[in-house]
């Protein structure tokens, strides 16, 4: 198979030479900041991820979706494709330090956020570490999360279950067989 047709967040590609790595993260928001609702917070997240050392390659539309858990307001969330030499514990420090410049307080799991960085995919295939896990855990059953990621990356590959996006994401959307 020609190399270049090979996904950038599939299992077999690799690009040693030039130390780049693609991530796929995805973004949330469920809480006005400054005058900028949800929406207006996520497109300014894309923004902010086409900083250096990053640089945003795709971005899907933004959703708004019912709330999964205690939150009761309503989200705005989307995905987005991006390139950069940061490693995974860096890209995640990166991803922190953004978070933090939107006033995100971490006081209470899955309480309203004003955005949420998330680490879906990386090209390198898995991390397991204390801080950090990749693919994320629950992208396989998040319709917020694979929607999105489907417009931008279908034909990503997920190394845990080894089905591409589009299959997630249209396995999803069957109804649940009633037993
Ligand atoms: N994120 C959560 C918990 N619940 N619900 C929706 N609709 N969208 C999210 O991004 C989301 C959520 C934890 O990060
Ligand atoms: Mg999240
Ligand atoms: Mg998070």
């Amino acid at each position: 198979m020609n190399k270049a047709s090979i996904h950038p967040l599939a299992r077999d590609h690799r690009s040693p030479e030039t130390g780049e790595q693609i991530y796929a993260v995805g973004i949330g928001a469920n809480r006005p900041m400054a005058g900028m609702r949800p929406r207006d917070i996520v497109r300014a997240a894309f923004d902010a991820l086409d900083l250096a050392p990053l640089r945003l390659v795709r971005a899907s539309p933004i959703i708004d979706s019912r709330p999964l858990g205690p939150s009761a307001r309503t989200y705005a969330n989307a995905a987005v494709i991006v390139s950069t030499t940061l490693p995974p514990l860096a890209m995640l420090d990166q991803l922190q330090a953004i978070e933090r410049t939107f006033h995100r307080r971490r006081y209470r799991r899955w309480g309203p956020r004003t955005l949420d960085l998330d680490l879906l995919l990386w090209s390198g295939g898995n991390v397991r570490s204390k801080r950090l896990t990749v693919p994320h855990p629950a992208i396989a059953d998040r319709a917020f999360v694979l929607e999105p990621l489907c417009a931008i990356a279908p034909d990503a590959q997920d190394p845990v279950s080894g089905l591409t996006i589009r299959h997630l994401t249209s396995r999803l959307r069957k109804p649940t067989p009633a037993r």
